[in-house]
């Protein structure tokens, strides 16, 4: 695996750390979760509305995978982190919006016949099975271009500086460093012997640039400075890391029912996984420990934290 900026980890050690305690269910999480999640959802309602003409199909596949039900995860930590910094709710949906918009080209392109070959995402048929494959990479493209014109715009936030920015590391969240260059590693790596730094570093990049950009996000509308992006991202790339190791355990144990998507796919595919090196109680003790030091990085922020400190245990006791 090549060198990137998502370098492998010189401390990514085995931790004996127990698991503890029953899962708080989503509730738990109180109505910032529902307030979140409604505020992002009007939001891609707007962004997305359906068009008239000869072009309207690729809008209805966008809508086809992004009203899919998806957990909407990512515009959750970006509206959370933006209430650190007492962000405009509107800015912070707009730009939550468009992250779920990145977040959803992927999944259309991952699930292509040329990519994992995906029949079911979401609990529904994928889009290139319910369109076409032409229609599902014209979607996945208009997703992704159009995430970008929604944070470029003045009305996401007045400063230009700060569209910039925003612009800059979504652009390097998504791309060949991050996002792309993930999946270009989780393509090659059933013919590569991948160790536990190679999978980090695999993982960091195609689901920790996205979780790390939507934390920043929020930071960055609210003009933080370097030290508490890097908190942020921090908290975000440990959260990654554990979300993907629940993922993995659902790929492994779960049902294809709860998870909404085909499972037993990794193991069958050869996928580099933390759970295929660690195995499933290894695995377990590394998303502790993971999670435990997520919590760790919002040591300097108080009591308008604590929702995100009581999302990991959530997300990792989560079926789908
Ligand atoms: C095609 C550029 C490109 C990237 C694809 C997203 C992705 C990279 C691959 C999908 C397969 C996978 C297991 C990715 C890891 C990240 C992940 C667990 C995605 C699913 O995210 P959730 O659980 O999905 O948040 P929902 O549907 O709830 O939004």
């Amino acid at each position: 695996v090549a060198e990137s900026k998502y370098e492998r980890p010189s401390s990514f050690t085995l931790s004996s750390m127990p698991l503890s305690g029953p899962a708080p269910a989503r509730a738990d999480l109180g109505e910032s979760w529902d307030l979140a999640i409604a505020g992002v959802e009007d939001a891609l309602k707007t962004l997305i509305p359906p068009l008239a003409g000869p072009h309207a199909r690729v809008q209805d596949a966008m809508r086809y995978a992004v009203f899919a039900g998806g957990k909407r995860l990512r515009p959750f930590l970006t509206v959370q982190c933006a209430r650190l910094f007492a962000v405009p709710a509107h800015s912070a949906f707009r730009v939550g919006a468009a992250i779920e918009m990145v977040h959803t080209y992927s999944l259309i392109h991952d699930d292509l016949p040329c990519m994992d070959d995906d029949d079911l995402r979401r609990g529904r048929p994928t889009a290139h099975v319910q369109f076409d494959e032409a229609t599902a990479v014209l979607a996945g493209d208009a997703l992704l271009t159009h995430a970008f014109e929604v944070v470029a715009s003045p009305e996401t936030h007045p400063s230009p500086e700060v569209r910039c920015t925003l612009v800059r590391r979504l652009a390097e969240a998504g791309g060949s460093e991050g996002l792309v260059g993930g999946q270009m590693c989780d393509m090659l790596a059933p013919g590569l012997v991948f160790g536990v730094d190679e999978v980090v570093m695999l993982q960091r990049m195609k689901t920790g640039a996205l979780f790390e950009f939507s934390c920043e996000a929020g930071a960055i509308l609210g003009g933080a400075g370097n030290a508490v992006r890097g908190r942020l991202r921090n908290y975000a790339r440990d959260l990654g890391l554990a979300f993907q190791i629940a993922d993995d355990l659902i790929d492994a144990t779960g049902s294809a029912e709860k998870a909404g998507k085909a499972v037993g796919k990794d193991r069958e595919q050869g996928k580099a996984t933390l759970l295929a090196l660690f195995g499933h109680e290894g695995a377990r003790r590394q998303a502790r420990m993971l999670t435990e030091r997520a919590v760790e990085a919002l040591s300097p922020f108080g009591a308008e934290a604590d929702v995100l400190r009581r999302l990991p245990r959530y997300l990792l006791d989560r079926e789908s």
